[in-house]
């Protein structure tokens, strides 16, 4: 019976889609002209290309200057499934640039950063309410997320702990929300089972702790217990400089402020005018400049911030605090009194972490650039989204990575631009989730200054020939219900302000293998900070363009020559088939 339906199902379907099949044709890809060219620079007479040939367009094209034809061999033997007698002819040539084996940056390339400097010389790639499932005010608190950012390679995971109704537990939860509970010891025995798959380099917890004495002195002995000889915890009470990651492989540090006293549970307050996560802004929004803002601007924004984050505002010394608790933190965190001045003081004796919001930061920038840079050189400065931000959004973390901000806090289960930034700047230095920062940030004699304007120090040449790969990862009706899809694509650059820009390919239309041949070029002051941006839009005159896959590259690991550019959807991840082919070049 079901077998019967089923045919007649797949007759009608086959109906349906004969009138369409002429419409929804794919044509075969071919190579663009460049390539063509080239090939016929790099081929002999028959128009085979040799691994001498090829050994040649390593060097010339793809500035691998020191390839050899041994390597080219090695392509070739690798490739043997497009391996045409003696060599490539132009089809393998063009299929070999266009597939996994040349790609833009090498995903494969394990870690190359020199490892050995203190903590503070690294930016690290940091969750912000790591336990939330969604939505910052009526979301469920869970372990999963923690797990996910964790196989992801994030190395700072942020817990607010509570105590349980009983009074006589721990839980994890976001306070004066409707979010529901977790149980503390539940994420701690999660992070333990997980922290290491993705790096070995060291895991960072930060509690925001809102517990009376006895229950901290149960969270020491649940996260002593748990973590044993992972945990990292100095004998000193305050470390004169971080360790260095390397020394710290495989090991759990605990990062909070000294806790002062039982913070009472203020009664549950839901914040008005929820905003639920609206999945169809599926771009998440351009993100901001900061410099764009003005004075009233921001302070609007401070205004309209909840005091949902009230860490910061204790006293340092306490002596309330369970003896247990105090000696687990290893890194301490803390404002101390006064203003940005006393906030920022660096004290040659000891080091520690610095919690601002994003708009503390904005405004601290406008008058205290190089200080933060020089206070971001031996102490950590983290930075967390605005209170206001309940849909789990994000911010530009360049307004933190330009003042040297080693821990820029962002909601991981959030969607949109701002986190492919962050998703991009991390998968430089193998995926470890620490990626060293640029010398121009940790120079004693002369101290950046985030708001100097520089010549550029280079310039970026994109060109982008072609894409792929929709007809197979998309039903067929997916972006236009009755013709091909009319693709275009953005490309630009996440830098400081003065190297930040987009600019776009015209939309192809009605093709599914769409060829812009467009060259674009991208003058950088600062390129050891910046992140290439790629979107593709598929172009609809009345409506929302509809989303055709994203990626974001760091410039320092970018391979020079024709590439293959694999796109990934809103949530990060990689689509089987989607790619751009594209050229890169230093002029
Ligand atoms: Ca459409
Ligand atoms: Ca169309
Ligand atoms: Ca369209």
């Amino acid at each position: 019976m079901s077998k019967q339906i089923s045919k007649q199902t797949s007759k009608q379907t086959y109906k349906v889609c004969f009138c369409f099949r002429r419409r929804f044709r794919l044509a075969a890809t071919e190579a663009p002209p460049e390539i063509k060219s080239l090939y016929g620079q790099f081929s002999d007479n028959n128009g085979i290309m040799t691994a001498d040939h090829l050994q040649r367009f390593l060097v010339h094209v793809q500035k691998q200057e020191n390839a050899t034809v041994e390597d080219a061999q090695a392509i070739m033997h690798n490739t043997a499934h497009l391996f045409h007698r003696k060599g490539f002819n132009l089809e393998t040539f063009f299929k070999y640039l266009f597939s996994d084996s040349n790609p833009a940056i090498d995903l494969h390339r394990s870690v190359h950063h020199d490892m050995n400097a203190p903590l503070s010389h690294y930016f690290i790639f940091t969750g912000h309410n790591s336990y939330l499932t969604g939505n910052q005010l009526s979301s469920d608190c869970s372990d999963v997320p923690i797990v996910e950012a964790l196989k992801k390679g994030v190395r700072v995971i942020e817990l607010d702990i509570w105590p349980n109704s009983a009074k006589d537990d721990v839980n994890v939860l976001h306070g004066r929300t409707l979010t529901a509970p977790v149980k503390l010891i539940k994420c701690l025995t999660s992070i333990k089972n997980h922290a290491f798959e993705a790096s070995e380099y060291p895991v960072v917890i930060t509690l925001e702790d809102h517990l009376t004495t006895e229950l901290q002195a149960k969270v020491a002995k649940m996260v002593t217990e748990t973590f044993g000889d992972m945990l990292f915890a100095p004998k000193a009470e305050s470390l004169e400089e971080f360790p260095s990651p390397e020394s710290l492989k495989r090991r759990i540090i605990i990062s909070t402020k000294p806790p002062k006293e039982y913070l009472k549970a203020k009664e549950a307050k839901v914040i008005g005018s929820q905003r639920e996560n609206d999945s169809s802004q599926a771009w998440g929004g351009e993100i901001p400049l900061y410099k764009s803002k003005s004075n009233a601007d921001l302070k609007t924004d401070l205004e309209e911030e909840e005091e949902e984050e009230e860490e910061e505002d204790d006293d340092l010394q306490d002596d309330k605090c369970a003896p247990e608790y105090r000696s687990l933190i290893a890194i301490h965190a803390g404002k101390g009194k006064g203003g940005l001045d006393d906030w920022l003081r660096v004290d040659p004796d000891k080091v520690r972490r610095l919690s601002l919001s994003e708009q503390e930061l904005e405004k601290a920038a406008k008058t205290h650039g190089p200080q933060i840079v020089k206070f971001t050189q031996k102490n950590i400065l983290r930075v967390y989204p605005k209170g206001i931000r309940f849909d789990s959004s994000n911010y530009n973390p360049l307004i933190g990575w330009m003042h040297g901000a080693q821990m820029v806090a962002f909601n991981m289960q959030g969607y949109g631009r701002s986190l492919w930034v962050m998703q991009g700047m991390f998968k430089a230095n193998g995926g470890c989730g620490y990626v060293k920062k640029p010398d121009i940030l940790m120079n004693n004699d002369s101290i950046f200054d985030p708001r100097a304007t520089l010549s550029p120090k280079t310039t970026l040449k994109v060109k982008v020939f072609m894409g792929e790969g929709w007809y197979y990862d998309f039903p067929h009706t997916h972006f236009d219900a009755y013709s091909p899809p009319d693709f275009y694509t953005r490309v630009g650059i996440a830098g400081v302000p003065a190297d930040t820009v987009m600019k776009r390919t015209k939309a192809i239309e009605d093709n599914w293998i769409p060829a812009w041949n467009e060259e674009f070029l991208f003058p950088l002051t600062v390129p050891e900070l910046a992140i290439l941006r790629i979107e593709v839009h598929e172009y609809d005159m009345s409506e929302k363009d509809d989303f055709g896959g994203q990626t974001c590259l760091p410039i320092s690991e970018l391979r020079k020559g024709i590439r293959a550019v694999p796109l990934y959807s809103q949530a990060g991840e990689k689509y089987k088939s989607v790619k751009l082919l594209m050229h890169f070049d230093f002029v």
